[in-house]
């Protein structure tokens, strides 16, 4: 009998192990600030360690139950979730989740204390980051256009550190019609003698143990498309948690997030609040999921680095061809391309992060504006890509066990995968991308900020590295110029290579800032090497989608024929 037993990979606090994290806290934030909130950060990280990671993994292994009837007959529709899920939401509420964003105690930098938080906790808290995330979109939404009785009633409890009063919050948008498409939904707002009642049929409900949410109906009269459509807060859920004229048609069998309770409901003249004027939904309700997407972003790259860090660990304790993983030159290229990746990725998330402290705070001047909103589309779709494929590669280079459920791995393998879905696929994003350079002509914003960065960073070791992006700067210019002049197709086509090409780019200049002032006082130095390493794999140049571009495209992805005889003649 073999009496061989390989070591597992494990990771330690959190918080005091990532040298990224704690090297651009300290390039960030002014001194006061961080010597606040750093011994919070760390008692966190050991709670995270002990606490947050095995509740995570009970509440992964006890998904939600749906119990439609009971024993009597009666339609009850309770959801049952586990003891742990419940665990996380007063550790949630306790460590101020969503509550540091709100108080502001530290100005524009309380966005970042509080995303640190979300970015230890969210890999091991069976993704409870997504209740979170609508809770907060929703506090926003309230913040901006709710009247006195949501401000005093309501925005109070989501921003509460007390586990008793914090309410969660739902964000029902997807119908049937689309998740993308929100603008088709078919659910109606009447106007009955008590309010309005809502009718109609939400696709997604996630998080439906929330006790309230937000949703869209449209009013009866209203035009068609996204301005018809209103904004509603719902109380979906009595004071013994029983849905109120709401039926759960069922529970999702999702691939991933088996946490989460995520339901298809009939709303039944379910009674909803107006939140704002009539109409305009879609444009209210952007300032939640604007929101939500940067919680995605934070949680891909929170993903990314308890992934990488475990594949590093098991390096070092992995032994095979009679020496450690770490000794293999095949497996090192591997371990350092995730590393580059990882911090790419980080740099734009927490820049995002940043922009949303200071734009919350007034701090924010119009060019900043402009590029949060151009950066939150493309921060998202780029770190949730990113997710995916770092995550995957860090699941093979453990192996075999890394497969496995009972690795820490499958969860996280499972649940990236909801990110390039979740609030927005990759292409509605490269879509909203357009959209926010056309409207917020956030590109000039993107220059001038880029630009900055790379001017302030003179150190001779990033010479050629700034070359590098200033290449891929102007072929971006060539871009936007030639893109000016086309037609919708090209500019659609284009979309997502386009907003690839300013997340990559952009991360550049990021790392090259963050390179240029670990190099100033001797810290970090994989800051430049992965400054370098990155911008040397910068595309300075990418795919036209013109008109020929545009048919090619058409006869692969459509097997539509393209050619005439005999290209096209039957292969013999
Ligand atoms: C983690 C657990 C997950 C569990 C499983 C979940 C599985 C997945 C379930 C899902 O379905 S997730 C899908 C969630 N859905 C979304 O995130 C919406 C995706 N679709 C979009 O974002 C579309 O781009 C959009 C609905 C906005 C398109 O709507 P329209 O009406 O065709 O666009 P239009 O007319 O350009 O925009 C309407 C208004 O909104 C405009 O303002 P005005 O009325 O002033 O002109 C826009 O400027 C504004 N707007 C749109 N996007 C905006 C925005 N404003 C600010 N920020 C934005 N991002």
């Amino acid at each position: 009998m073999t009496t061989f037993v390989q070591d597992a990979p494990s990771t330690g606090n959190p918080y005091v192990e990532d040298r990224v994290l704690r090297a651009f806290l300290k390039r960030v934030l002014p001194e006061s600030v961080l010597d606040r909130i750093d011994p919070g950060l760390s008692r966190f990280g050991e709670r995270v360690v002990h606490e947050v990671e095995g509740l995570g993994r009970m509440a992964e292994s006890a998904p939600p139950v749906h119990v439609p009837f009971d024993a009597w007959g009666n339609r009850i529709d309770r959801v049952d979730v586990s003891g742990a899920w419940l665990d996380l939401e007063r550790i949630s509420a306790e460590e101020g989740l969503v509550a540091i964003g709100y108080e502001r105690s530290h100005g524009p930098w309380s966005r970042i204390e509080q995303f640190v938080k979300l970015y230890l906790f969210s890999p091991s808290s069976a993704i409870y980051a997504c209740p979170l995330a609508m809770t907060d979109g929703a506090a926003r939404l309230i913040e901006v256009y709710g009247d006195v009785w949501l401000k005093e009633n309501i925005l109070p409890r989501f921003t509460t550190r007390d586990p008793s009063r914090f309410l969660t919050s739902g964000q029902w948008m997807t119908e049937r019609t689309g998740g993308s498409d929100v603008g088709g939904s078919l659910t109606v707002a009447r106007l009955e003698a008590d309010g309005y009642r809502l009718y109609g049929n939400k696709w997604f409900a996630s998080a439906v143990t929330a006790p309230v949410a937000m949703t869209l109906a449209r009013t009866e009269g209203a035009p068609e498309g996204s301005r018809g459509l209103s904004l509603f807060f719902v109380e979906a859920l009595d004071e013994r948690g029983k849905f109120r004229d709401i039926q759960l048609i069922r529970l999702k069998d999702k691939t991933g997030t088996r946490a989460l309770p995520t339901a298809e409901l009939e709303l039944a003249g379910t009674r909803g609040r107006l939140v704002g004027d009539v109409g305009h939904g879609v444009r209210k309700i952007a300032t939640l999921f604007n929101i939500t997407r940067v919680y995605n972003t934070i949680v891909a790259v929170s993903f990314m680095r308890k992934a990488v860090a475990l594949a590093k660990d098991y390096a070092h304790r992995r032994a095979a061809f009679g020496s450690l993983l770490r000794e293999l030159p095949a497996h090192l290229e591997t371990l350092a391309s995730l590393e580059v990746a990882c911090r790419g990725g980080f740099a734009l998330a927490f820049r995002l992060a940043e922009l949303l402290g200071k734009e919350e705070t007034g701090e924010a001047s119009s060019g900043e504006k402009a590029l949060l909103r151009l950066l939150t589309p493309v921060c998202k779709l780029f770190t949730a890509r990113q997710a995916v494929t770092v995550v995957s590669e860090a699941v093979e280079c453990i192996g075999g066990v890394g497969y496995l459920e009972e690795s820490s791995m499958g969860p996280l393998l499972r649940d990236a995968h909801v990110l390039p879905i979740w609030e927005g696929t990759t292409n509605i994003l490269a879509l909203d991308t357009l959209r926010a350079l056309r409207k917020e002509d956030a590109y000039g914003p993107f220059v001038h900020d880029a630009t900055q960065r790379l001017e302030s960073s003179s150190a001779p070791q990033l010479t050629q590295a700034i070359a590098r992006v200033r290449d891929a700067l102007h072929a971006l210019d060539t871009y936007m110029e030639r893109a000016a002049g086309e037609p919708p197709e090209f500019h659609q086509a284009g979309a997502r290579e386009l907003a690839i090409a300013l997340a990559e780019t952009y991360a550049a200049t990021l790392l090259i800032e963050h390179a240029n002032w670990a190099l100033s006082c001797g810290l970090d130095d994989a800051a430049v090497l992965a400054a370098r390493r990155w911008c040397s794999g910068l595309r300075t140049a990418w795919t036209i989608p013109d008109v020929a571009h545009r048919a090619v495209s058409r006869a692969l992805g459509l097997d539509e024929p393209m050619f005439s005889s005999p290209a096209r003649a039957p292969c013999p």
